[in-house]
């Protein structure tokens, strides 16, 4: 059996991540492809979301540390138990968010060490990583503009100052100059726009694997 694809969709908050995902199972779907899998981190299993409740929570105090911990503890659960299995029977997995996001947002915005993190990466991961991941890019204003007009009020994270986004923009974005796999779509434009750059760098991934 031909393995599957883990397609992830990173970015800031309100880049439009959920948005792209459904666009992008639809249009599998349309072309005949059946196992699609849907995962979001931190989340996606019974034990991942109990931490996702607790990461989320503005009442919570949490350090960066324990942060970061508790963000791998998810990821690797999730993919030890869903991610990889489901990718060994040939699904497409369909990421919202994946291991850049912790770069981002631990190394960026709570300026923990990049390579702190990648050594924890290493160490629970090993080489697991996504085969294609498209970055979302937009200004933080614009995207937690987007999050505030859907009026469900903002979490632990979404309370944060301008400035925690504008350091996670800059990791993402120099992680993104350095690794091929990472495509980056301008997501301030309209959104039919956005959905055909998904399209199209989707379809240059599908082709090159053949
Ligand atoms: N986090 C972390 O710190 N470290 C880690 O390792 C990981 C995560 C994995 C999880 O939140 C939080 O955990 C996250 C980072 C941290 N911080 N926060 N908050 P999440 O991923 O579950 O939530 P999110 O990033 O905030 O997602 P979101 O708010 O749902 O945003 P989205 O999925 O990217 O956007 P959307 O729901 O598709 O779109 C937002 C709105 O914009 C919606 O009304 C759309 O209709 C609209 N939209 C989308 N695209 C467009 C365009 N192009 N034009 C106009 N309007 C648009």
């Amino acid at each position: 059996m031909k393995p599957g694809c883990f397609i992830v969709f990173e970015g800031l908050e309100g880049s439009g991540k959920s948005t792209c995902i459904s666009f992008l199972e639809n249009m599998l779907r349309s072309r005949g492809v059946e196992d699609i899998v849907r995962t979001r981190e931190p989340g996606g299993t019974t034990l991942a979301e109990k931490l996702r409740s607790i990461l989320l929570d503005p009442s919570e105090q949490v350090v960066p540390e324990a942060e970061l911990l508790m963000m791998y503890a998810s990821r690797v659960q999730l993919v030890q138990t869903v991610i990889r299995p489901s990718l060994e029977r040939g699904a497409y997995v369909l990421g919202d968010r994946h291991d850049l996001s912790s770069m981002a947002y631990q190394g960026g915005g709570r300026g923990m060490d990049l390579e702190v993190i990648r050594s924890i990466r290493r160490a629970v991961l090993g080489d697991f990583r996504p085969d294609l991941t498209l970055l979302l890019d937009i200004d933080p204003e614009a995207g937690l503009g987007r999050v505030d007009s859907r009026g469900r009020g903002r979490d632990r994270f979404e309370l944060e100052k301008l400035d925690f986004y504008r350091r996670i923009r800059e990791v993402y974005l120099a992680e993104a100059a350095g690794d091929s796999s990472i495509a980056v779509i301008d997501a301030s434009a309209p959104l039919e726009q956005v959905t055909g750059a998904v399209a199209d760098r989707v379809e240059e991934y599908l082709c090159s694997r053949g």
